[in-house]
């Protein structure tokens, strides 16, 4: 049995988490994901618009994985590492380098996968609050029309 962890926010859950997770799983028989937490991401500078509840069940949800745990700081992936028996580290090259550490300190395999590319919570984020900008204005539009039409009568 092939234990494969990786961790992150998975917030707005988009392709490039799917294409990560997918390839996470194909490495062995079971994927564990730690999911961070809302006060973890704080300190990761980072405040999702799902709540960890919702990115938990989401997770969940995705074929891919097979048990969902609670990332609440940097130092614990030692510990999960050795706690599941987990056999690979995984997570994308936007990390590359970063947890070569894991290695040394729990004996297990790391791996970086190539990030989806053109996709991020942060553009899902954007292109939601794009939308809702041209909502507003063109609310506003009609409304202006409207008093217009109003005013001649
Ligand atoms: N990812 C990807 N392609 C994208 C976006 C994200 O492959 N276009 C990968 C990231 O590399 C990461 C995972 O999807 O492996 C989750 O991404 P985030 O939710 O942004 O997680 P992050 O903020 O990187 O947190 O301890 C590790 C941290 O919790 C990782």
């Amino acid at each position: 049995m092939t234990t494969i962890i990786t961790y992150g926010t998975f917030d707005l859950f988009h392709i490039g988490h799917v294409q990560l997770l997918r390839r996470a799983r194909a490495l062995g028989d079971r994927l564990i994901v730690g999911c961070s937490t809302d006060e973890f991401n704080a300190s990761k500078g980072k405040n999702s618009i799902f709540t960890f509840e919702d990115r938990v069940e989401i997770l969940k949800a995705c074929r891919f994985v097979d048990h969902v745990l609670p990332e609440r700081n940097w130092e614990q992936k030692v510990v999960d590492i050795k706690e599941h028996d987990v056999d690979i580290f995984v997570i994308g090259d936007d990390w590359a380098g970063k947890f070569d550490f894991l290695t040394d300190a729990s004996g297990c395999a790391v791996a970086y996968l190539p990030r989806t590319q053109d996709i991020s919570s942060t553009d899902v984020r954007d292109v939601i609050k794009a939308l809702d900008n041209e909502k507003k204005s063109s609310a506003i539009q009609s409304a202006e029309h409207l008093l217009e039409l109003i005013k001649d009568i």
